[in-house]
């Protein structure tokens, strides 16, 4: 149940996707509207996708946030939050950003999951959706929140989308068999320097349980992730600020690489 009238989270959710199709930011909501609940937030959300939607966009995939204990700690949360991405937000693999279309962009190393069957909660666990799952294939995205300077709680957060903006996906798509993504490692360079190093325990001790959550998270709100559906799992370590004329290349074991430029 929403507590703000429909016609605010309405104005809620154009004041912020116009923040993100002009790349410029805003105060959180959250100051306007202290009591704001959960389902507000997420109210918030689904209304800025209906929006793309309404001009033509396609969903591209779904994703996990906050998902590792560093990110979990540092915000104080014991849940990650979910949002959305549309076409418009794909890089191609090897592909150009360009920054003038974002407010402050930082990259996250993931593992992107593809499903080969349509996942629901409640009671979806890791062992449902490693049996779900297609491939998996390294994922780098580019968070951008909408608000000032990244200042935001997590209502705030899951109404702007969890701050998504873009992501690339290549390298090997990956069957999971033999494969034990808690041991899998990463790098993550910029311009050709290591800056982020992890391996896939870090996001929930098994990046499928993002998933799980994410199901269970679906399914209380009366919704499934159908087959074939693409979900960032989360950011292996802490998202590293970038701006153009960055290189970035995440390297996962076994899974060969992805990267993308900033221009
Ligand atoms: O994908 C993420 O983990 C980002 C979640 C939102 C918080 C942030 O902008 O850092
Ligand atoms: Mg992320």
């Amino acid at each position: 149940m929403t507590t703000l009238d429909s016609n605010i989270l309405d104005a809620l959710a154009e004041r912020l996707e116009t923040c993100q199709l002009e790349a410029k930011d805003t105060e959180k909501i959250t100051n306007d509207h202290p009591d704001m609940d959960w389902d507000d937030a997420y109210a918030i959300q689904e209304r800025i996708l209906k929006r793309k939607l309404g001009r033509g966009r396609r969903l591209a995939g779904l994703k996990a946030g906050l998902t590792s204990f560093a990110k979990m700690k540092q915000m104080d949360v014991e849940s990650p939050v979910f949002g959305f991405m549309t076409d418009d937000y794909i890089v191609p693999d090897g592909g150009e950003c360009d920054t003038r279309s974002l407010i402050h962009p930082k990259v996250e190393p993931e593992i992107a999951f593809v499903t080969r069957k349509s996942l629901s909660g409640p009671g979806c666990h890791i062992g449902t959706v490693l049996e779900a799952t297609d491939f998996v294939i390294p994922g780098i995205e580019v968070i951008d929140s909408r608000y000032r300077d990244f200042k935001f709680d997590l209502k705030s957060v899951i109404a702007d989308n969890t701050s998504a903006s873009r992501f690339v996906i290549g390298g090997t798509p990956t069957r999971l068999d033999g494969l034990d993504l808690r041991t899998v490692g990463i790098v993550m360079e910029k311009n050709g320097e290591p800056v982020s190093f992890g391996a896939g325990a870090a996001v929930l001790g098994h990046p499928a349980t993002a998933i799980a959550m994410l199901a269970n998270h679906l399914g209380a709100r009366g919704q499934a992730i159908p087959a074939g559906t693409l979900i960032l799992s989360g950011g292996i370590t802490e998202a590293v600020p970038v701006q153009a004329g960055d290189n970035v290349t995440l390297r996962v074991q076994g899974m060969g690489s992805t990267s993308l430029r900033f221009v």
